[in-house]
C-alpha cells in the first residue's frame, strides 16, 4: 500500500467530562476487551483508505459543513453476535445528527470515496470478543451535547498507545 493512505472515519468524541462518566461503569463490563476510556467514540460515517488527496478533500469540506448541534442521549445498550461487540446505543437519534451524517455521506461522495450504504445506526462500541449476550444491567443514560464532530485517522501498523488520531475537528451550528 502506498504511504500516502490512511484509514480515516469521522466521528463524534467525547470531551474528557463526558469520557469520564461514559468509562464510568466499565468496570462492570463482562470479560472481554474494554474499549479503553480515551478511545471511546462514535463513528458517523467510516471511509476506509483515502489517498492525501482525498484525505484534504474531506478536511476541506467538513470546515464548510453547516449542520446543527443537538442533543444526544445514549439510553440503550446492544449485543451484535457477529461481531462480539457490546456497544452503547441511542433509542432515539436526533434528526440533527442524521442530517450531519447525510452532509458526510456528500462529501465523502464529492471527493470521490466510495462508502457503505447501511443506514447510520449511533453505537459506541464498550467492549469487543464479547461471546454472548452479557446479563448486564445498562447503565444511566447519558445525555451527550454534541457540539462537534472529528476526523480520525486509525492506524493502519499496530503501534504502542491509542490507535486513533485526531485529524480535524469542527464546531456545529449553536
Ligand atoms: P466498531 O467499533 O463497531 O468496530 C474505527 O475502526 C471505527 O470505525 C470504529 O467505530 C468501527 O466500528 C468503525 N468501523 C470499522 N470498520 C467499519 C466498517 N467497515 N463499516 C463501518 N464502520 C466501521
Amino acid at each position: 500500500m502506498a504511504d500516502d493512505r490512511c484509514r480515516v472515519f469521522f466521528a463524534l468524541w467525547p470531551d474528557g467530562a463526558l469520557r469520564d462518566v461514559l468509562a464510568a461503569d466499565a468496570g462492570q463490563l463482562p470479560a472481554a476487551r474494554p474499549i479503553a476510556r480515551d478511545q471511546l467514540h462514535i463513528t458517523l460515517l467510516f471511509l476506509g483508505v483515502v489517498t492525501s488527496a482525498q484525505r484534504a478533500c474531506l478536511l476541506d469540506g467538513a470546515a464548510a459543513i453547516r449542520s446543527p448541534a443537538c442533543e444526544l442521549t445514549l439510553d440503550s445498550i446492544g449485543y451484535w453476535r457477529r461481531s462480539q461487540i457490546l456497544w452503547r446505543g441511542a433509542r432515539q437519534t436526533p434528526p440533527a445528527l442524521l442530517q450531519l451524517v447525510d452532509a458526510l455521506h456528500r462529501l465523502a461522495q464529492g471527493c470521490g470515496v466510495e462508502v457503505g450504504t447501511r443506514p447510520f445506526q449511533v453505537h459506541m462500541t464498550l467492549a469487543r470478543r464479547v461471546e454472548r449476550r452479557p446479563r448486564w444491567v445498562p447503565p444511566v443514560s447519558v445525555t451527550w451535547p454534541v457540539r462537534h464532530f472529528v476526523l480520525v485517522e486509525s492506524m493502519l501498523v499496530p503501534q504502542r498507545g491509542s490507535p486513533y488520531r485526531l485529524c480535524g475537528r469542527w464546531a456545529l451550528l449553536g
